[in-house]
């Protein structure tokens, strides 16, 4: 069998359930950390793996410039490479190409560009792309999709949602299928109802083993991105996956469970943990700010990440400011168990029927810390 997911409980739209993968089973929702050139930043593996984190995203663009998806191929692949034995799920490049390569030049049949690395020229077709993803091992292939910015016309948000449409067509055709493996089609179409749910129309007529919800938290805010969840969630198969890319903060994440995304990954964690931004139950701290040079007490009491539990805030506080490594690796560590534990939190209130009093009660901790 193909890679799938099936449902253990719903709690509104909220709903637990499990991806079932080539290297093994995922309860969701999952939040997974970003491990964009083979690695998450400054953890090991098997410090992610300690995180409670069960399934990491690698980055197509990346590894295509730096190894090089041949190279990774010979090398074993993703998971040998980078020694992840659990799930890995890839994005497919449009993304990382629009933000990152200079000299971007779209056409119908692909994409064209140089490499913000060394300056090399590249391309990425849906065939090559899906080719590279087969080269890296990904048990979760991404469709080449174009992500448009915010705000975007009408007529921007339907041409490129209809491109992205005919090359899901072309990912389908250049996937091979395998047991545990799977593809997943990504619905565009901006902030406009009617192109959102013309996506969803041609996704499914396709056929994927999970659906993807691309083109938000670029910029238009969370009350929108809401409320184009809220029409397109709906729409699409409820015995698949559905997976919100790059999607964000805690308060983010609350909102697309509630509104029934299973799936979650974002930068915010790792690259908060290096820039001394933590998350806590209280919500969010800054470990350079001065008033915690003499602070004794724990990060977050909730927390049994190492920093929390063998380490102090005035700790933190002086790695930053001295600017040792440790300090990133302790703060990212503490993030991503974070998220892990937001994640396991609102699983198991969905299990008992009880997601809303779970949300109100995190959401609680975050304004007494903020008073
Ligand atoms: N498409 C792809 N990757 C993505 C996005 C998208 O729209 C986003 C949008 N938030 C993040 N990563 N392929
Ligand atoms: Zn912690």
């Amino acid at each position: 069998m193909t890679l799938h997911h099936t449902l253990q409980a719903t709690d509104g739209r909220a709903r637990a359930g499990t991806l079932h993968t080539a290297h093994g089973e995922v309860p969701t929702p999952v939040f997974m950390p970003v491990g964009t050139a083979g690695t998450v930043k400054a953890m090991t593996a098997d410090a992610v793996r300690a995180t409670g984190a069960r399934m990491i995203l690698g980055n197509t663009y990346h590894l295509m410039l730096r190894p090089g998806a041949e190279r990774v191929g010979r090398l074993g692949g993703l998971h040998r490479m980078v020694d992840w034995d659990g799930p890995i799920l890839t994005d497919s490049g449009g993304f990382q190409v629009m933000s990152l390569a200079k000299l971007r030049k779209m056409d119908r049949d692909g994409v064209t560009f140089r490499s913000h690395v060394d300056g090399s020229k590249h391309r990425l077709t849906p065939e090559r792309s899906i080719e590279i993803q087969h080269l890296l091992d990904a048990d979760v292939t991404m469709c080449l999709d174009e992500c448009i910015p915010f705000p975007a016309t009408e007529e921007e948000a339907a041409r490129a949602m209809r491109m992205s449409m005919l090359w899901a067509a072309r990912c389908r055709e250049a996937f091979v299928p395998r047991e545990g493996y799977g593809l997943f089609g990504i619905v565009q179409g901006g902030v406009f109802p009617e192109l959102r749910a013309e996506s969803v129309r041609a996704l499914t007529e396709i056929g994927f083993e999970g659906y993807a919800v691309g083109g938000l938290a670029v910029g238009e805010g969370q009350e929108i991105m809401f409320q184009t969840l809220d029409i397109t969630t709906p729409l699409l198969p409820a015995d698949k996956a559905h997976y919100l890319m790059g999607v964000g903060t805690p308060s983010d994440l609350i909102g697309g469970v509630r509104r029934g995304i299973d799936m979650f990954d974002c930068v915010m964690p790792t690259r908060s943990g290096r820039t001394a931004r933590a998350y806590t139950s209280r919500g969010v701290m800054n470990m350079r700010n001065a008033r915690f040079a003499d602070d004794a007490t724990t990060l977050d009491p909730e927390c049994n990440c190492p920093a929390c539990t063998r380490h102090t805030r005035a700790y933190l506080h002086h790695l930053f400011r001295a600017e040792e490594m440790l300090g990133p690796m302790l703060l990212t560590w503490h993030n991503i168990r974070y998220y892990q534990r937001l994640m396991e939190r609102l699983r198991a209130a969905i299990l008992a029927g009880r997601f809303e009093d779970e949300a109100a009660r995190i959401e609680a901790g975050w304004e007494a810390g903020a008073a």
